[in-house]
């Protein structure tokens, strides 16, 4: 039996490890568990923005300017619906719009997510298996000074501006896998299950929140090893330091240890926070520390690299 692996990831910044460990494993030994929480139905439109940035990623046609997205794409819908007064704070391209087109035409037919993830990832010939994690309907709220807001208006079109008071994963409490994400975590030839330095309290948490999840995440055998998103006291990529912060927690990859650590056997640190490598091995915790900021391609693959030697070397220690 091949050894396989299993990355949780959000979007952007997660599918910079994906793309990594796609280079360095055959895609029948690489399962993406992605965050939904960020779904919404938008101009009538199912989108599932994680999915697609992850799959746009390893099919090597995402927009690599933004991280999601196409790239060569044509804006003529956003511009029609501009003159006509519609609503294009949340860009969509002209070749995107098909994808969504495609995704809301057959979860109306009666398909579920992974089913159509799966048939849009044959047609972009990606073979790395992408599961969301669940097919059920799980959305982000963040809860601001100013009240709930759907996760797209407040990372968008509010720009993650508003001040974090709270987040919640409604429907996660009755949420079921989506159908090998379990045996993706607990499999007896899962050789190691990363978590990838995504937001954790955006794209992390809300497949957290599925408790069957968690609870295999916690229980398998198999090593659990996170990277961390935050180097020094600032975040890789998008609003996590300034949510950690509204949270009151403080801004560092030590905080991101505690938040994951009954779930984690190592944390992948940044060089610039080496100091902080033996309070996270307090927690019970190996640490690995090595340059986490990914740039080029061969940045990626070599974070990854760490990430499965790190793998390799917990589970020999336990034998
Ligand atoms: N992010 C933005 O900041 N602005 C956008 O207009 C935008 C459009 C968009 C369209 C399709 C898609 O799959 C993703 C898109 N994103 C956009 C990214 C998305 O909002 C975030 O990357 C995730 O939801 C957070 O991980």
């Amino acid at each position: 039996m091949a050894d396989r692996y299993t990355v949780l990831s959000g979007g952007v910044g997660g599918a910079k490890l994906v793309l990594g460990l796609a280079q360095l494993l055959p895609g029948d030994q690489l399962t993406v568990v992605a965050n939904t929480g960020d779904d919404f139905v938008h101009l009538g439109l199912a989108i599932s923005p994680d999915l697609d940035t992850l799959m746009y990623t390893l099919a090597g046609v995402v927009n690599t300017e933004t991280g999601w997205g196409l790239r060569n794409e044509t804006w003529g819908f956003m511009d029609a619906l501009e003159s006509l007064d519609g609503e294009t704070w949340f860009r969509l391209g002209d070749r995107d719009l098909a994808t969504h087109v495609v995704r809301t035409q057959q979860l109306a037919a009666g398909e579920n997510l992974a089913e159509i993830s799966a048939r849009l990832c044959g047609r972009l010939g990606v073979t790395t298996l992408i599961l969301p994690m669940t097919n059920d309907t799980v959305r982000t709220r963040v809860d601001t000074g100013q009240g709930p807001l759907d996760f797209q208006h407040y990372f968008v079109r509010d720009r993650a501006q508003p001040r974090v008071t709270g987040l919640t994963y409604r429907g996660a409490n009755t949420a079921e896998p989506s159908p090998g994400v379990l045996h993706a975590l607990q499999g007896p030839d899962i050789r190691a299950v990363f978590i990838a330095p995504s937001n954790p309290y955006l794209s992390i948490d809300p497949i957290l929140a599925i408790s069957s999840i968690r609870g295999a995440i916690r229980d398998t055998a198999s090593p659990v090893i996170a990277i961390s998103p935050i180097v020094g006291n600032a975040a890789i990529k998008g609003p996590t330091a300034k949510i950690m912060a509204e949270l009151g927690l403080e801004v560092s990859a030590l905080s991101i240890a505690r938040h994951y650590h009954d779930l984690l056997d190592g944390f992948i640190l940044d060089t610039t926070d080496r100091d902080m490598a033996d309070k996270v091995k307090s927690l019970g915790i190996e640490v690995t520390i090595c340059d986490t900021i990914m740039r080029s391609i061969d940045d990626k693959v070599r974070l990854a690299q760490v990430a499965l030697d790190f793998a390799a070397s917990l589970a020999a220690n336990r034998d």
